[in-house]
């Protein structure tokens, strides 16, 4: 893109006066990062209504992204990078004596969603844009995003998140484009005059959705992407007789129930007004961006829908937006009268699944009684797939009744999502190698023996732009030095570092530049937790979301379990170590809470221990999300990758660290299984149970936790430290939960269901190890080396080739 310094420091100028009667001396940080970014954002308007049009012509094919989650982060710098006009940005504020860290650090992250979901949903727009590839975005766009955690007393208190108090720059409302999407209702027949039979929905609750696009801007290609999330208004505004009655809370009684929809990202759904609430926004996203689209599509095809799915493809992220569905079967055949067999012919053409957990728990099942309420013409749809899906199932299986009762979709009072997913689609994916063969050889064994040729895998990927260039500008440089530049849209370049893994002083640089990103990290946890880490020690990560499965149980006891060492041997030989983690915990999720009050508590009594001079810090980073997440990843020196092996369909976070040169210790679990196939083991710190020793443990229930203990005295010892207030006796109640749960078994469930006892000692192997092997620094550089010249797989760039291909066959 042409930029001009002058030109841009005017028109930044002139909107601070245009807007805000300001100038640049009176201005505020928030007045100057808006008119910085509405800047950027008016040099990108004549391209992004260039494709615009493309959406309205024949021969261009769209894929549309349906996902509940888009975690974006921040826009700004990764959109000026990808502009190619960061550097002349900042020269603009510099000139102006502006410090540019401090407007960046004024953005909100644009939070809409919980983790690895929501963020590959982000890294994929960015592929897709980058790559020229027509794929267009649709989501909520939530008052509210992923809460604002702090840690209070050690404890996780959760804050609502306001991004949008100072208004977003980057997203421009069109009003022109808004759809009216119905609630509840009742469904009423009628025959046309020639004998035909038609359906309606009357007396519904309607609900207006307003769509808000934000540009998604390739890197160097002027090609400007749209992801398009929708707001929740009441068509009638409130109500003025009521409110002139004096009766306010009444009057807008209706406003806040539509405006409910996109208030908050994952409302509780523990009670069945949350449950409600979710479907109801499932529904919402997913029939406003399908009128949208057939909108779009009637323009050129008028009726004729039997081109619709060589013009859209749909790929449904999760089950979260799979009602889309059936909403796709009723526009068809109650407005534009298709008959059911062409109607489902388009849909299950157009429609592709993705499967992103195998954890039963998060398979969605809506109780028939919230879904025919709520959505009674859906519902009807529904049982009629069901109907004709059962047929076919029993003449494929005569009589195998106990396999058409498992692939029922609607069974036992509720709607199994993921069965109608696949029942719809044309395609089925899992994130991971080892993922998909577990959905295939178990969770959808079923379900692959009907439809194999449905299934298929696309291993994730992340966007090496903002995980790379953007957040680690010093590696990118030393990268761009040695092999050009051209990675940044190749990754797979990357390879051509691979002779620097024998070059001394190469490696001596890398290890400069990771120094240099661990002193800056040090100097946020400084001023954030006000601990002292040592960029010297190994810096050990941690981030993601706080699950069981992901064991930041077995990190922290490995440290109970040095701390107890040290103690008890001060003079020991000890490579020091800082453990950094980062964890958001579901708000309900109890145990998940008494974890980071663990790690927490264990931090306080080891970071204030003279007695261990130094030798180990524990920081439990607040409010771990995309911008803190750009500071982490650079300065790791090692990556836990950690969970019960067959839990984690893939993880992103271990290519973020893989990119960044960081040696990955972990099982063999998602995509770290390809992660060392590339990396090669003897670059990574392996350890743990298969995927398929666990299978067999739990078949054959031969697992015992007692006993592994009773044969293992370091681990006996930092359980019973739980509970016998070692830590503190305050925390006794929070740490008791925790021991049951491995020794006992909990909630029905057996004892140590994520296996954090059996793994346990080869655990501290392998760290044992990592430890030894960060002594020898060029040898550790060499390792580092070759999982940054290793990674080129794991762009996000790969991925959606493969998507696009394989899939979706667009070009
Ligand atoms: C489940 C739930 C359940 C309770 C409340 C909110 C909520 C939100 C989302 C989900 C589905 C979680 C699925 C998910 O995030 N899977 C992750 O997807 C990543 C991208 O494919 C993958 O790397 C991670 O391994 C996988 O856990």
């Amino acid at each position: 893109m042409q930029f001009n310094k002058e030109d841009f420091k005017k028109i930044v100028l002139d909107r601070l006066d245009k807007d805000y009667g300001r100038n640049i001396e009176s201005a505020t940080r928030e007045e100057i990062y808006y008119s910085v970014s509405r800047a950027a954002l008016s040099s990108i308007w004549s391209s992004w209504s260039e494709r615009n049009k493309d959406l309205y012509k024949k021969d261009s094919k769209q894929a549309y992204y349906f996902s509940a989650e888009f975690l974006m982060g921040r826009a700004m710098s990764n959109n000026l990078v990808n502009l190619g006009i960061l550097e002349g940005v900042k020269e603009v504020l510099n000139d102006l004596e502006v410090d540019f860290n401090m407007i960046e650090d004024t953005e909100s992250d644009a939070g809409l969603g919980n983790g690895g979901l929501g963020r590959l949903a982000a890294c994929f727009l960015d592929s897709l844009a980058t790559l020229g590839l027509h794929g267009h975005g649709y989501g909520i766009r939530y008052k509210y995003g992923m809460f604002k955690q702090k840690i209070e007393n050690g404890y996780q208190v959760e804050y609502p998140d306001n991004w949008l108090h100072y208004d977003d720059p980057w997203s421009v409302k069109r009003e022109a484009d808004s759809v009216e999407v119905n609630f509840y209702g009742h469904v009423d027949s009628f025959t046309d005059e020639n004998g035909k039979l038609h359906f309606r929905t009357l007396n519904t609750e309607k609900v207006t959705a307003v769509p808000y696009d934000m540009p998604i801007i390739g890197y160097g290609n002027d090609i400007v992407n749209t992801l398009r999330l929708w707001e929740a208004h009441s068509p009638d505004g409130f109500e003025l007789q009521l409110f002139n009655k004096e009766m306010y809370n009444e009057s807008v009684e209706k406003k806040n129930r539509a405006e409910d929809i996109s208030r908050v990202l994952y409302p509780s759904d523990l009670g069945p007004s949350g449950k409600t609430l979710r479907l109801r926004q499932q529904y919402f996203f997913s029939s406003a961006s399908l009128y949208d689209i057939i909108r779009k599509y009637k323009t050129i095809y008028g009726n004729d829908f039997s081109h619709f799915h060589e013009k859209n493809v749909i790929q449904l992220n999760d089950t979260h937006p799979v009602i889309a569905i059936p909403e796709l079967m009723r526009i068809l055949i109650d407005e534009e009268y298709l008959d059911w067999d062409t109607a489902w012919q388009v849909c299950s053409k157009t429609f592709a699944y993705t499967n992103h957990t195998i954890l039963a728990e998060a398979l969605e099942k809506w109780p028939i009684d919230i879904i025919s309420k709520l959505l009674p013409r859906i519902y009807q749809i529904i049982e009629e797939i069901n109907r004709r899906f059962m047929s076919f199932v029993n003449s494929a299986y005569p009589g195998d009744w106990d396999r058409a009762q498992r692939m029922s979709i609607v069974s036992h009072g509720v709607v199994k999502m993921a069965w109608l997913a696949i029942a719809g689609t044309f395609s089925v994916n899992g994130v991971a190698a080892l993922h998909t063969e577990i959905l295939k050889n178990h969770e959808l064994k079923d379900w692959y023996e009907l439809f194999p040729e449905k299934f298929n895998n696309k291993t994730n990927g992340i966007t090496q732009r903002r995980w790379l260039l953007k957040s680690n500008p010093e590696l990118a440089s030393f990268i761009t030095k040695n092999i050009g530049d051209k990675w940044i849209t190749e990754f797979s370049e990357m390879e051509k570092l691979l002779p620097l893994a024998n070059d001394s002083k190469a490696l001596k640089e890398l290890m400069e530049i990771k120094h240099t990103k661990k002193v800056q990290l040090a100097e946020y946890i400084k001023e954030h937790n006000g601990v002292d880490v040592d960029p010297n020690s190994i810096f050990d990560i941690q981030i993601k979301r706080l699950h069981e499965y992901k064991r930041q149980l077995l990190n922290v006891f490995h440290i109970m379990y040095l701390y107890n060492r040290i103690k008890e041997n001060p003079n020991m030989d000890f490579v020091p170590r800082t453990f950094i983690f980062g964890a958001k915990a579901a708000s309900g999720y109890a145990r998940a809470k008494q974890i980071i009050k663990l790690i927490t508590r264990v931090g306080e009594v080891i970071n204030n221990d003279k007695e261990i001079n130094n030798k180990i810090k524990v920081v439990f980073i607040e409010n771990y999300n995309v911008s803190v997440a750009e500071k982490l990843f650079p300065a790791c020196d090692l990556s836990e990758q950690i969970s019960t092996a067959g839990k984690e369909a893939s993880g992103t976070g271990n290519m973020k660290f893989m990119v960044n040169g960081a040696v990955t210790i972990g099982t063999l679990d998602g995509a770290n299984v390809e992660i060392v196939e590339e990396a090669g083991v003897q670059n990574a710190f392996i350890f743990g149970l298969k995927a398929d020793q666990i299978q067999e443990i739990n078949s054959t229930h031969s697992y015992n936790p007692l006993a592994e203990l009773s044969i293992n005295k370091d681990l006996k010892l930092v359980i019973d430290q739980l509970t016998n207030g070692y830590f503190g006796t305050d925390c006794i109640n929070d740490f008791k939960p925790i021991s049951d749960s491995l020794l006992y078994g909990v909630d029905g469930n057996r004892p140590d269901p994520y296996y954090v006892i059996k793994d346990f000692s080869e655990y501290c192997v392998a760290q044992d190890m990592a430890s030894r092997a960060f002594t020898d620094k060029e040898s550790w550089a060499k390792m580092s080396l070759i999982n940054i010249a290793k990674s080129g797989k794991f762009s996000s760039d790969r991925t959606i080739n493969q998507y696009a291909k394989e899939i979706w066959k667009i070009s």
